[in-house]
């Protein structure tokens, strides 16, 4: 091939490669089989190979990630990242204007400001990620920095280039001679299911949570590390423009930055909507769906649609006057385990379980919470008089994630003396006991099964009550009025053995 052939080849290479990538990892909706992506991109890879002055910054080949760096460097953001101000709902609160006062304020302060008598607000969630400015000249990304202190932040260029979903060149033909986005970098739940499991299974340690997992990923030196987590990133402001006019309003704004290739979220997680009403409505519809969404969220953010607007209200200190971040209960928070206790369920299996200091989570108050089974107890090591992180998200059961392994109560090591003072942990590692916390009977674990069993069948109190709770309820013959407490009775005082006694 000629030189001219070559460079046209390449060029042509890129930009199939980056339209299949786009439309697998944006659009969600690929039009080649993987294979033709793979072939493709091979091709241009060798290509590269054999002449490195074809190789250009915006070149998917990039995204396998380079060489590790020594150390990030620093870079001074050319426009500040800000914070955004708080707001709160109280949920139990029967009363509209009570549960939601913080948001009426909110509005009410707008309104006086601007003296208008409706506001509308854009809305979105707000992703438990990492801010990230993205910046590109003439359509080509060029740099990419954390959020930092806010003036400056760290370059993760090379490990940016590694999200696929992340334009390396903007998708249109006339692009703004300079366009800085910002957005946030985030891992979807089932990758950081998937990277904890293989985590796991290589004997490395495992993410307490995605946006730990997210923080992790992006901040590895070596990009190519970075490259085989799967994270993702969705944009949400434009921080500056030049050559192009900016859109008059956020939505409109939102809109564009779509055009131009970047992941937003879905159209019906951002309406626009019209004051406190719209909001409180918006936040409580979006709490909902949030244990469904397939990436975390931490609350939702309202900003005022307008951009005239905005710049009239324009900001105090370190946070824009037209926009708030309005949080939800927190899913995750720190107590106490009081004591480590099995569970006897209906068919012997034995089930571990922490006795909390009682804690407000995920908008409930937690005094217990599974560890699953012996074999994650010592994976996690819980012991009594641990400080852990327990997680309750929406509906599900809470559970202890980790254990915060700096607050762990210490003793001065037995046998130590003037020359080895060490410390050794207050409390035993667990061990699941030998025989049934209920009825004494030995407890077996069968080879290669996770979970523990009383063997005691029938004759143990725990399996009898919990069978005929399962024959009474509501699945069963949904007996009224025999529940739990009435059934654990009736077996304690021995007046009933079996269903037939019912
Ligand atoms: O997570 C978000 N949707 C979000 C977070 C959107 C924003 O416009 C933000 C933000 C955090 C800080 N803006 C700032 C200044």
């Amino acid at each position: 091939m000629s030189t001219n052939d070559l460079v046209a080849r390449a060029s042509d290479l890129r930009q199939l490669l980056t339209r299949y990538g786009h439309e697998y990892y944006v659009l969600d909706a690929p039009s080649v089989p993987d294979a033709e992506y793979d072939r493709l991109f091979r091709e241009l890879q060798a290509l590269e190979d054999a002449h490195p002055e074809l190789k250009t910054p915006d070149s998917p080949t990039l995204r396998v990630g380079g060489a590790p760096l020594p150390a990030f460097s620093q870079v001074t953001h050319r426009v500040p990242m800000l914070s955004l101000g708080n707001a709160f709902s109280d949920m139990q609160a029967a009363d509209f204007d009570l549960r939601h006062a913080e948001l009426i304020q909110f509005d009410e302060r707008i309104r006086r400001e601007l003296g208008e008598p409706v506001i509308r607000y854009a809305t979105e969630p707000k992703f438990d990620g990492l801010a990230i400015s993205l910046l590109y000249r003439d359509g080509v990304l060029e740099q990419a920095a954390t959020r930092g202190d806010g003036i400056s932040g760290e370059n993760v260029t090379e490990n940016i280039r590694t999200i696929q979903s992340i334009p390396l060149k903007l998708a249109i033909s006339q692009p703004p001679a300079l366009l800085e986005v910002r957005g946030e970098v985030l891992m979807f739940k089932r990758d950081f299911e998937r990277l904890n499991a293989e985590q796991l299974a290589r004997g490395d340690k495992t993410f307490a949570n995605p946006r730990n997992a997210a923080a992790g990923s992006l901040r590895q030196l070596d990009s190519r590390i970075t490259a085989q987590r799967r994270l993702s990133f969705f944009a949400y402001a434009i921080a500056q423009v030049e050559g192009a006019s900016w859109p008059a309003t956020h939505a409109a704004e939102m809109d564009w930055l779509q055009q131009l290739g970047f992941p937003v979220v879905a159209a019906d997680l951002r309406p626009v909507v019209e004051g406190a009403a719209g909001l409180a409505s918006y936040y409580e519809t979006v709490m909902q769906r949030r244990p469904a969404l397939p990436f975390e969220i931490d609350g939702v953010v309202y900003k005022v649609d307008s951009r005239a607007l905005q710049e009239e209200l324009g900001f105090v200190s370190r946070a824009p006057r037209w926009a708030i971040a309005h949080k939800f209960p927190a899913e995750e928070a720190i107590t106490l385990v009081e004591a480590i206790e099995e569970q006897v369920g209906r068919t012997g299996a034995i089930t571990p379980v922490a006795r909390l200091q009682a804690v407000f989570v995920g908008g409930v108050t937690v005094t217990n919470a599974t560890l699953h089974n012996e074999d994650e107890v010592r994976r996690k090591d819980v012991r009594v008089g641990d400080s852990v992180i327990v997680r309750r998200a929406g509906d599900v059961i809470p559970e202890v994630v980790a254990v915060v392994l700096e607050r762990r109560p210490m003793r001065p090591q037995a046998g130590g003396d003037l020359f080895s003072q060490g410390e050794e942990p207050q409390y035993p590692a667990y061990r699941l006991p030998s025989h049934c916390p209920v009825c004494g009977s030995h407890v077996v674990r069968e080879e290669g099964e996770a979970i523990a069993r009383c063997s005691g069948g029938l004759s143990c109190q725990a399996q009898r009550s919990q069978a005929i709770q399962h024959f009474a309820g509501r699945r069963m013959m949904d007996i009224d009025g025999l529940g739990e407490r009435y059934i654990d009775k009736l077996v304690e005082y021995g007046y009933v053995h079996s269903v037939a006694d019912l």
